[in-house]
């Protein structure tokens, strides 16, 4: 693969000069949904699937990019000193993005570069293929220009690229997993303070299986930033009463206790989700440490059912695909994954049951829904990275 992205780099860009190769993984979130933002934690792990960056620097201050991934578009090309938000090609927004905050922060990149970009996350279905690609072009421009930035930082400064550039007010889940990611290990984070630990996914006879709907998450950013909107609403009726900087703070008893204080209805559906899910997410890591994952699966299970209920954000499909999971025998947990509308799935499955799990759970999503799902045995890679070459 990588031979092959080299010989498509030359095709495009012609030159003597050796080239160097990254990788951005993807994301895949097990537990903790919409806590991010709220102060909560969230239980993600890194895919062995992401974002491939082949680059070489250049002399000039010219940037130009080449996505695989949409072919029909031609090369971007554009100065450094002039990065400007692009509507025609949407997914150059994303790396862009990210050197306009790194130069905002007054880092120096002493030349532009040419880069080939492919990715093999399936874009919009909630895998972080944009996350992704912001970090390939962290990781990129860290080492081109010996930044020396520690990948917390680039965690950071791609995160602020999402929120200000592109105009999406996310979490720091999704740029936090695929900068921090470890092999076979899934990361729970604490978004307010970013403590974090490690916790290794002993599944025993069951693996990962992602799901996903096919059904692109149109309305997803606007309705992801009004969820934002209205926990931000809630958390101010509660700070009537409570000295509290957001909602992962509180236990389900204290919300319990001061819930009258949030008068819209809506507003307290949605802080009520966020409050258990995160506790909900804690109990599960626990009980996954304690080798209990039929525990583990009972809470995904929940959550599934909270994102459904009181924060409204899955859909005809998720749904579907979901309760077809759940009807299923060998399956231990399923849920929808990431922002929702849309996207995918995850659940876990005992390994003798994955060949009639993806069977049985298309025919009766596609009856319902008339989309034709896709299915993944997840592998959990590592972070992002230089890819070492071989000479
Ligand atoms: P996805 O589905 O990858 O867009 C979004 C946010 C996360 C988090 C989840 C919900 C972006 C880029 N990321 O993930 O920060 O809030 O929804 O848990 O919008
Ligand atoms: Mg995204």
């Amino acid at each position: 693969m990588i031979d092959q992205l080299k010989i498509d780099f030359m095709k495009i860009f012609p030159g003597e000069e050796e080239v160097r190769v990254f990788f951005a993984p993807g994301r895949v979130n097990l537990i903790g949904e919409h806590t991010d933002y709220n102060g909560g934690y969230v239980f993600p792990c890194a895919l062995s699937i992401g974002t491939y960056a082949v680059v070489r620097k250049r002399q000039d201050q010219l940037v130009r990019m080449y996505s695989l991934n949409f072919k029909d578009v031609e090369i971007v090309q554009f100065s450094l000193d002039s990065l400007l938000y692009e509507k025609s090609h949407d997914w150059a927004n994303y790396p862009k993005g990210v050197m306009d905050v790194l130069i905002k922060k007054g880092h120096h990149l002493s030349t532009g570069f040419d880069v080939l970009f492919y990715g093999n996350i399936p874009n919009g279905a909630g895998l972080s293929s944009s996350a992704s690609i912001e970090l390939a072009t962290a990781v990129v421009i860290n080492e081109l220009f010996h930044l020396n930035l520690e990948m917390v930082e680039l965690v950071k400064i791609s995160q602020q690229a999402e929120n200000e550039f592109i105009g999406v007010s996310c979490g720091i889940m999704d740029q936090f997993a695929i900068g921090m990611g470890k092999e076979d290990h899934a990361v729970l984070l604490n978004c307010q303070t970013l403590d974090f630990t490690y916790s290794p996914l002993k599944l025993q006879d069951a693996s990962l299986i992602i799901s996903n709907t096919n059904k692109r998450r149109g309305l997803a950013d606007s309705k992801y930033n009004e969820r934002r909107y209205e926990c931000d609403m809630a958390l101010r009726d509660l700070q009537k009463e409570l000295s509290i900087s957001s909602l992962g703070e509180l236990t389900k008893e204290q919300f319990e206790a001061h819930k009258h204080l949030i008068k819209n209805e809506l507003h307290q559906k949605r802080a009520k989700h966020a409050v258990y899910e995160n506790e909900r997410t804690k109990e599960a890591v626990v009980k996954l440490q304690a080798g209990d994952i039929a525990g583990f699966g009972r809470l995904m299970n929940e959550s599934h059912r909270s994102l459904r209920d009181d924060y409204e954000v899955t859909g005809t499909e998720l749904d579907a695909l979901v309760e077809a999971a759940w009807n299923q025998e060998g399956v231990i947990g399923s849920r929808m994954t990431g922002a929702g509308f849309g996207g995918c799935t995850i659940s876990i499955v005992k390994d003798a049951y994955i060949e009639t799990f993806i069977q049985e759970v298309k025919d009766s999503y596609t009856k319902t829904t008339g989309l034709i799902p896709d299915f993944y045995v997840v592998q959990v890679g590592s972070g992002a990275r230089e890819l070492q070459l071989e000479a």
